[in-house]
Protein backbone atom coordinates (compact mmCIF):
# COMPACT_ATOMS: atom_id res chain seq x y z
CA UNK A 1 0.00 0.00 0.00
CA UNK A 2 1.46 3.60 -0.59
CA UNK A 3 1.93 6.13 1.82
CA UNK A 4 -0.80 8.29 0.67
CA UNK A 5 -3.57 4.92 0.72
CA UNK A 6 -2.57 3.96 3.76
CA UNK A 7 -2.57 7.56 5.46
CA UNK A 8 -6.43 7.60 4.10
CA UNK A 9 -7.31 4.27 5.36
CA UNK A 10 -6.14 5.21 8.99
CA UNK A 11 -7.36 9.03 8.76
CA UNK A 12 -10.58 7.43 8.14
CA UNK A 13 -10.77 5.31 10.76
CA UNK A 14 -9.84 8.17 13.06
CA UNK A 15 -12.38 10.62 11.56
CA UNK A 16 -14.96 7.44 12.21
CA UNK A 17 -13.73 7.70 15.87
CA UNK A 18 -14.34 10.91 16.45
CA UNK A 19 -18.29 10.77 16.08
CA UNK A 20 -18.17 9.08 18.89
CA UNK A 21 -17.97 12.04 21.22
CA UNK A 22 -19.69 14.32 18.79
CA UNK A 23 -22.27 16.57 20.84
CA UNK A 24 -20.74 15.38 24.05
CA UNK A 25 -17.67 17.13 24.03
CA UNK A 26 -19.32 20.82 25.23
CA UNK A 27 -17.49 23.75 23.20
CA UNK A 28 -14.45 22.10 22.42
CA UNK A 29 -14.99 19.65 19.15
CA UNK A 30 -14.43 15.59 19.36
CA UNK A 31 -11.60 14.66 17.82
CA UNK A 32 -9.71 11.60 17.43
CA UNK A 33 -6.11 10.37 17.44
CA UNK A 34 -4.95 6.70 16.06
CA UNK A 35 -1.29 5.93 17.22
CA UNK A 36 0.27 3.76 14.26
CA UNK A 37 3.56 1.48 14.31
CA UNK A 38 5.32 -0.24 11.24
CA UNK A 39 5.62 -3.73 11.94
CA UNK A 40 6.80 -6.71 10.28
CA UNK A 41 3.15 -7.60 9.81
CA UNK A 42 2.66 -4.47 8.45
CA UNK A 43 1.22 -1.17 10.03
CA UNK A 44 -0.58 -1.63 13.71
CA UNK A 45 -2.64 0.71 15.99
CA UNK A 46 -1.11 0.75 18.95
CA UNK A 47 -3.03 3.92 20.45
CA UNK A 48 -6.35 5.17 20.20
CA UNK A 49 -8.23 8.42 21.83
CA UNK A 50 -11.03 10.54 21.00
CA UNK A 51 -12.09 13.89 23.38
CA UNK A 52 -13.31 12.89 26.68
CA UNK A 53 -16.99 13.57 27.51
CA UNK A 54 -17.51 17.12 28.65
CA UNK A 55 -14.00 18.14 26.41
CA UNK A 56 -11.03 16.76 28.69
CA UNK A 57 -9.04 15.31 28.53
CA UNK A 58 -7.96 15.55 24.52
CA UNK A 59 -7.80 12.70 22.11
CA UNK A 60 -3.44 12.89 22.12
CA UNK A 61 -2.63 12.30 26.08
CA UNK A 62 -4.99 9.37 25.86
CA UNK A 63 -3.87 7.61 22.49
CA UNK A 64 -0.24 8.28 23.63
CA UNK A 65 -0.82 6.70 27.16
CA UNK A 66 -2.37 3.56 25.50
CA UNK A 67 0.42 3.57 22.97
CA UNK A 68 3.47 3.91 26.16
CA UNK A 69 6.66 2.87 24.76
CA UNK A 70 5.73 1.69 21.49
CA UNK A 71 4.58 5.52 20.25
CA UNK A 72 8.64 6.19 20.09
CA UNK A 73 9.09 6.35 16.21
CA UNK A 74 5.29 5.95 15.54
CA UNK A 75 3.32 7.46 13.38
CA UNK A 76 0.02 9.59 14.76
CA UNK A 77 -3.03 10.56 13.16
CA UNK A 78 -5.05 13.39 13.98
CA UNK A 79 -8.33 14.60 13.05
CA UNK A 80 -7.52 18.21 14.18
CA UNK A 81 -4.19 19.98 13.99
CA UNK A 82 -3.31 19.15 17.91
CA UNK A 83 -3.32 22.51 20.57
CA UNK A 84 -0.19 24.25 20.99
CA UNK A 85 -1.60 26.24 24.09
CA UNK A 86 -1.37 25.34 28.02
CA UNK A 87 -5.17 24.04 29.50
CA UNK A 88 -5.61 21.58 32.37
CA UNK A 89 -2.77 19.55 30.77
CA UNK A 90 0.38 20.73 28.65
CA UNK A 91 -0.15 21.19 24.90
CA UNK A 92 -0.65 18.26 22.10
CA UNK A 93 1.46 19.41 20.07
CA UNK A 94 4.51 19.01 23.11
CA UNK A 95 2.79 15.72 24.11
CA UNK A 96 3.63 14.67 20.64
CA UNK A 97 7.12 15.76 20.82
CA UNK A 98 7.84 14.08 24.08
CA UNK A 99 6.34 10.90 22.96
CA UNK A 100 8.81 10.10 20.36
CA UNK A 101 6.34 10.40 17.83
CA UNK A 102 8.39 10.34 14.49
CA UNK A 103 5.76 11.39 11.61
CA UNK A 104 1.78 13.28 12.10
CA UNK A 105 -1.18 12.89 9.67
CA UNK A 106 -3.63 15.71 10.38
CA UNK A 107 -6.69 16.41 8.90
CA UNK A 108 -8.18 19.73 9.80
CA UNK A 109 -6.85 22.83 10.52
CA UNK A 110 -8.09 24.35 13.79
CA UNK A 111 -9.22 28.06 13.49
CA UNK A 112 -9.09 28.62 17.13
CA UNK A 113 -6.63 31.41 17.29
CA UNK A 114 -4.52 30.05 20.17
CA UNK A 115 -3.93 27.23 17.93
CA UNK A 116 -3.96 27.88 14.30
CA UNK A 117 -0.71 26.52 12.07
CA UNK A 118 1.11 27.05 15.76
CA UNK A 119 0.74 22.87 16.78
CA UNK A 120 2.03 22.28 13.34
CA UNK A 121 4.66 24.50 13.43
CA UNK A 122 5.49 23.29 17.28
CA UNK A 123 5.88 19.50 15.43
CA UNK A 124 8.15 20.99 12.43
CA UNK A 125 10.49 22.23 14.79
CA UNK A 126 11.18 19.12 17.24
CA UNK A 127 11.63 17.45 13.67
CA UNK A 128 8.61 15.97 13.40
CA UNK A 129 7.46 14.71 9.94
CA UNK A 130 4.00 16.94 9.32
CA UNK A 131 1.63 15.61 6.45
CA UNK A 132 -1.51 18.44 6.73
CA UNK A 133 -5.18 18.04 4.75
CA UNK A 134 -5.39 14.76 4.58
CA UNK A 135 -8.90 14.14 4.46
CA UNK A 136 -9.58 17.29 5.54
CA UNK A 137 -13.04 17.61 3.88
CA UNK A 138 -14.31 14.59 5.57
CA UNK A 139 -13.03 15.72 8.95
CA UNK A 140 -14.16 18.85 8.32
CA UNK A 141 -18.00 17.73 8.22
CA UNK A 142 -17.76 16.07 11.34
CA UNK A 143 -16.04 19.15 12.96
CA UNK A 144 -18.60 21.44 10.95
CA UNK A 145 -20.18 22.58 13.99
CA UNK A 146 -17.11 23.42 15.97
CA UNK A 147 -15.75 25.01 12.84
CA UNK A 148 -18.65 27.36 11.93
CA UNK A 149 -18.85 28.73 15.24
CA UNK A 150 -15.37 29.58 15.29
CA UNK A 151 -14.88 30.74 12.03
CA UNK A 152 -18.77 32.84 11.38
CA UNK A 153 -19.06 33.21 15.14
CA UNK A 154 -22.67 31.82 15.21
CA UNK A 155 -24.31 27.61 15.47
CA UNK A 156 -24.25 25.22 13.00
CA UNK A 157 -27.91 24.95 11.45
CA UNK A 158 -28.94 20.95 10.38
CA UNK A 159 -32.78 21.12 9.03
CA UNK A 160 -34.73 17.93 8.90
CA UNK A 161 -37.82 17.78 7.39
CA UNK A 162 -39.91 14.54 6.84
CA UNK A 163 -41.62 15.11 3.49
CA UNK A 164 -44.77 13.07 1.56
CA UNK A 165 -44.68 11.37 -1.31
CA UNK A 166 -46.62 14.34 -2.60
CA UNK A 167 -44.11 16.88 -0.89
CA UNK A 168 -46.09 17.61 2.35
CA UNK A 169 -45.16 18.06 5.37
CA UNK A 170 -48.44 18.26 7.58
CA UNK A 171 -51.87 18.99 7.49
CA UNK A 172 -53.24 22.51 7.87
CA UNK A 173 -54.38 22.99 10.87
CA UNK A 174 -53.50 19.76 12.47
CA UNK A 175 -49.44 20.10 12.36
CA UNK A 176 -47.02 17.64 11.40
CA UNK A 177 -48.39 14.16 10.76
CA UNK A 178 -46.60 10.72 11.13
CA UNK A 179 -44.63 10.01 7.56
CA UNK A 180 -41.56 8.22 8.63
CA UNK A 181 -41.31 4.75 9.94
CA UNK A 182 -39.47 3.56 13.14
CA UNK A 183 -36.25 2.99 11.54
CA UNK A 184 -36.55 6.85 10.19
CA UNK A 185 -36.69 7.96 13.13
CA UNK A 186 -34.63 6.02 15.21
CA UNK A 187 -32.34 7.82 12.72
CA UNK A 188 -33.42 11.61 13.63
CA UNK A 189 -33.25 10.61 17.84
CA UNK A 190 -29.72 9.69 16.85
CA UNK A 191 -29.25 13.35 15.20
CA UNK A 192 -30.91 14.66 17.88
CA UNK A 193 -28.32 13.37 20.16
CA UNK A 194 -24.99 14.13 18.43
CA UNK A 195 -26.85 18.11 18.65
CA UNK A 196 -25.91 20.82 21.38
CA UNK A 197 -29.62 22.45 20.47
CA UNK A 198 -32.72 21.37 18.91
CA UNK A 199 -34.67 24.52 17.45
CA UNK A 200 -38.85 24.78 16.95
CA UNK A 201 -41.18 27.11 16.29
CA UNK A 202 -44.07 27.92 19.41
CA UNK A 203 -46.49 26.82 16.13
CA UNK A 204 -44.95 23.75 16.12
CA UNK A 205 -44.90 23.47 19.38
CA UNK A 206 -48.62 24.40 20.32
CA UNK A 207 -49.94 21.98 17.51
CA UNK A 208 -47.93 19.13 17.70
CA UNK A 209 -47.09 18.92 21.42
CA UNK A 210 -43.66 16.80 20.80
CA UNK A 211 -41.27 16.54 23.27
CA UNK A 212 -37.94 17.22 21.28
CA UNK A 213 -36.00 14.35 23.84
CA UNK A 214 -34.18 11.60 23.29
CA UNK A 215 -35.77 8.26 22.91
CA UNK A 216 -33.39 5.99 21.92
CA UNK A 217 -32.61 2.47 24.70
CA UNK A 218 -28.98 3.81 26.06
CA UNK A 219 -28.79 7.59 24.81
CA UNK A 220 -32.40 9.08 26.85
CA UNK A 221 -29.20 10.99 28.84
CA UNK A 222 -28.32 12.80 25.54
CA UNK A 223 -31.25 15.19 24.90
CA UNK A 224 -30.01 18.36 23.93
CA UNK A 225 -31.18 22.06 24.89
CA UNK A 226 -34.82 22.66 23.39
CA UNK A 227 -34.91 25.67 21.84
CA UNK A 228 -38.69 27.47 21.21
CA UNK A 229 -38.92 30.71 18.86
CA UNK A 230 -41.50 31.57 20.90
CA UNK A 231 -41.86 35.63 20.14
CA UNK A 232 -45.64 35.79 21.81
CA UNK A 233 -45.53 33.13 24.48
CA UNK A 234 -47.75 31.15 23.34
CA UNK A 235 -46.15 27.84 24.56
CA UNK A 236 -48.53 26.34 27.38
CA UNK A 237 -47.56 25.67 30.88
CA UNK A 238 -48.78 22.21 30.39
CA UNK A 239 -47.36 21.58 27.88
CA UNK A 240 -44.69 18.51 27.13
CA UNK A 241 -41.94 20.75 26.17
CA UNK A 242 -42.33 22.46 29.79
CA UNK A 243 -43.42 19.67 31.56
CA UNK A 244 -40.66 17.23 30.88
CA UNK A 245 -37.86 19.99 31.95
CA UNK A 246 -36.63 17.54 34.14
CA UNK A 247 -35.40 15.02 31.23
CA UNK A 248 -33.65 17.90 29.03
CA UNK A 249 -33.40 22.08 28.94
CA UNK A 250 -36.18 24.23 27.73
CA UNK A 251 -35.06 27.57 26.38
CA UNK A 252 -37.68 30.18 24.71
CA UNK A 253 -36.21 32.61 22.89
CA UNK A 254 -38.80 36.06 23.08
CA UNK A 255 -38.86 39.78 23.42
CA UNK A 256 -41.30 39.50 26.24
CA UNK A 257 -39.33 41.39 29.08
CA UNK A 258 -39.26 39.43 32.31
CA UNK A 259 -42.22 41.03 34.19
CA UNK A 260 -44.56 39.29 31.26
CA UNK A 261 -47.24 37.05 33.18
CA UNK A 262 -46.88 34.61 30.62
CA UNK A 263 -43.06 34.27 30.53
CA UNK A 264 -43.07 34.28 34.68
CA UNK A 265 -45.40 31.66 34.36
CA UNK A 266 -42.87 29.85 32.33
CA UNK A 267 -39.98 30.72 34.16
CA UNK A 268 -41.32 29.25 37.60
CA UNK A 269 -41.70 25.82 35.81
CA UNK A 270 -38.05 25.89 35.05
CA UNK A 271 -37.68 27.22 31.69
CA UNK A 272 -34.92 29.66 30.10
CA UNK A 273 -35.10 32.84 28.50
CA UNK A 274 -33.09 34.07 25.28
CA UNK A 275 -33.41 38.12 24.73
CA UNK A 276 -34.42 37.68 21.03
CA UNK A 277 -34.73 40.82 18.53
CA UNK A 278 -37.86 40.76 16.37
CA UNK A 279 -38.51 41.88 13.77
CA UNK A 280 -42.01 42.23 11.80
CA UNK A 281 -43.05 39.78 14.72
CA UNK A 282 -40.77 37.33 13.78
CA UNK A 283 -37.45 36.42 15.49
CA UNK A 284 -34.45 37.66 14.26
CA UNK A 285 -32.10 34.42 12.97
CA UNK A 286 -28.80 35.64 12.68
CA UNK A 287 -28.27 37.41 16.14
CA UNK A 288 -30.03 33.97 17.41
CA UNK A 289 -27.54 31.74 16.28
CA UNK A 290 -24.73 34.26 17.37
CA UNK A 291 -25.91 33.94 20.85
CA UNK A 292 -25.97 30.73 20.68
CA UNK A 293 -23.06 30.19 19.70
CA UNK A 294 -21.32 32.85 22.44
CA UNK A 295 -22.83 30.31 24.94
CA UNK A 296 -20.65 27.86 23.84
CA UNK A 297 -22.58 25.22 21.71
CA UNK A 298 -21.94 24.71 18.62
CA UNK A 299 -24.96 22.76 16.30
CA UNK A 300 -28.91 23.45 16.05
CA UNK A 301 -31.06 21.20 14.48
CA UNK A 302 -34.10 22.42 13.23
CA UNK A 303 -37.21 20.44 13.59
CA UNK A 304 -40.01 22.69 12.25
CA UNK A 305 -42.43 23.85 11.27
CA UNK A 306 -43.08 25.18 7.71
CA UNK A 307 -42.27 28.78 8.67
CA UNK A 308 -39.34 28.25 10.67
CA UNK A 309 -37.49 25.99 7.98
CA UNK A 310 -38.81 28.67 5.25
CA UNK A 311 -37.03 31.01 7.16
CA UNK A 312 -33.80 29.39 7.97
CA UNK A 313 -33.48 28.61 4.29
CA UNK A 314 -34.66 32.37 3.21
CA UNK A 315 -31.78 33.37 4.74
CA UNK A 316 -28.94 31.23 3.91
CA UNK A 317 -28.73 29.53 7.80
CA UNK A 318 -28.87 26.23 6.50
CA UNK A 319 -25.28 24.43 6.69
CA UNK A 320 -26.80 20.50 6.19
CA UNK A 321 -30.46 19.50 5.07
CA UNK A 322 -31.62 16.30 6.30
CA UNK A 323 -34.73 15.30 4.06
CA UNK A 324 -36.98 12.17 4.85
CA UNK A 325 -38.97 11.01 2.17
CA UNK A 326 -42.10 8.90 2.51
CA UNK A 327 -43.68 6.53 0.30
CA UNK A 328 -47.33 7.66 2.13
CA UNK A 329 -49.35 11.09 0.59
CA UNK A 330 -50.96 13.28 2.54
CA UNK A 331 -54.21 13.48 1.29
CA UNK A 332 -56.73 16.61 1.67
CA UNK A 333 -55.17 20.35 2.58
CA UNK A 334 -51.45 19.86 3.27
CA UNK A 335 -48.71 21.64 4.27
CA UNK A 336 -46.36 22.31 1.12
CA UNK A 337 -42.52 21.76 2.12
CA UNK A 338 -40.52 24.63 1.81
CA UNK A 339 -37.96 22.22 -0.06
CA UNK A 340 -38.06 18.68 -0.58
CA UNK A 341 -35.82 16.32 -2.06
CA UNK A 342 -35.97 17.22 -5.62
CA UNK A 343 -35.86 21.29 -4.92
CA UNK A 344 -33.08 21.54 -3.47
CA UNK A 345 -31.64 25.20 -3.90
CA UNK A 346 -28.43 26.20 -5.97
CA UNK A 347 -25.32 25.83 -3.66
CA UNK A 348 -25.97 22.47 -1.62
CA UNK A 349 -24.26 19.59 -2.90
CA UNK A 350 -25.53 15.82 -2.29
CA UNK A 351 -23.22 14.25 0.46
CA UNK A 352 -25.38 10.90 1.27
CA UNK A 353 -28.30 9.20 -0.07
CA UNK A 354 -29.72 6.08 1.77
CA UNK A 355 -32.83 4.14 3.01
CA UNK A 356 -34.12 3.67 6.54
CA UNK A 357 -36.87 0.86 5.87
CA UNK A 358 -39.26 2.15 3.42
CA UNK A 359 -38.40 6.35 3.93
CA UNK A 360 -35.77 7.73 1.79
CA UNK A 361 -32.75 9.79 2.82
CA UNK A 362 -30.81 12.36 1.54
CA UNK A 363 -28.49 14.72 3.15
CA UNK A 364 -27.07 17.84 1.47
CA UNK A 365 -24.78 20.18 2.56
CA UNK A 366 -24.32 23.77 1.81
CA UNK A 367 -20.92 25.12 0.15
CA UNK A 368 -18.63 27.47 2.02
C1 LIG B 1 -6.55 18.83 20.70
N1 LIG B 1 -7.11 17.62 20.95
O1 LIG B 1 -8.87 16.33 21.43
C2 LIG B 1 -9.27 18.61 21.11
C3 LIG B 1 -8.68 19.87 20.81
O2 LIG B 1 -10.64 24.39 26.55
P1 LIG B 1 -9.44 23.55 26.18
O3 LIG B 1 -8.18 23.95 26.87
O4 LIG B 1 -9.74 22.08 26.26
O5 LIG B 1 -9.14 23.85 24.64
C4 LIG B 1 -10.14 23.82 23.69
C5 LIG B 1 -9.48 23.92 22.32
O6 LIG B 1 -8.69 22.75 22.10
C6 LIG B 1 -10.47 23.93 21.18
O7 LIG B 1 -10.87 25.24 20.87
C7 LIG B 1 -9.65 23.34 20.06
O8 LIG B 1 -8.77 24.32 19.55
C8 LIG B 1 -8.80 22.32 20.77
N2 LIG B 1 -9.43 20.99 20.75
N3 LIG B 1 -7.34 19.93 20.59
O9 LIG B 1 -5.34 18.94 20.59
C9 LIG B 1 -8.42 17.46 21.16
N4 LIG B 1 -10.59 18.49 21.34
ZN1 LIG C 1 -4.87 19.29 22.97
Amino acid sequence: MTDTARDRRFMAAAIRLARLHEGRTGSNPSVATLIVRETADGPVIVGSGVTAVGGRPHAEPQALAQAGELARGATAYVTLEPCAHHGRTPPCADTLVTAGIARVVGAAADPDPRVSGKGYAILRSAGIEVEEHVLADEAAAGLAGYLTRRISNRAHVTLKLAVSANGMIGLKGKGQVALTGPLARRQVHVTRARSDVILVGSATAVADDPELTVRLAGLEERSPIRLVLDENLRLPVASKLVRNIGQAPLWIATSAPPDDPARMALAEAGAEFIAADVINNRIALPELLEDVAQRGLSTVMVEGGAAVAGAFLAEGLVDRLQIYTSTKTVAGEGVAAPVTAETVPAGFVRRRTDFFGEDRFDEFERLG
